[in-house]
């Protein structure tokens, strides 16, 4: 037999192994109102509530992965919108209106002055 025969099982061996990392993105659906796009850095801030499992609410700002869905996000709009989450990269792929009416984000609310608030 010859060596490139011989050879054939490892590098289809190497092959699987160095696919191994290709975890699917886990996909991630939060609330929240945008707050400023950033069109040159290709980023949205967004107030989101809370996401369970993930974050808790905050105003933070979000990669697009695609620089088109940065025309579809106007500051002071309610957004419903999908997150992808791989263990390097975290991209906003889908944003729609949300319609419903709801209370503001948690993360948009003052916060509670001297002894006033929670605890
Ligand atoms: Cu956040």
């Amino acid at each position: 037999m010859g060596w490139r025969k011989a050879l054939a099982p490892f590098a289809l061996l190497v092959f699987i192994l160095s696919c191994q990392p290709l975890v699917p993105p886990e996909k991630l659906v939060g609330r929240g109102i945008v707050q400023k796009v950033v069109a040159g850095d290709r980023r949205v801030v967004i107030a989101h509530d809370d996401i369970p499992g993930f974050m808790r609410a905050m105003t933070m700002s979000f990669e697009v992965r695609d620089p088109a869905l940065l025309a579809q996000l106007t500051p002071g709009e309610r957004v419903r919108f999908t997150l992808e989450k791989t263990q390097e990269t975290l991209y906003l792929v889908a944003v729609e209106k949300d319609e419903g009416e709801g209370p503001p984000p948690a993360s948009l609310l003052p916060l509670p002055r001297g002894g006033k608030g929670l605890g």
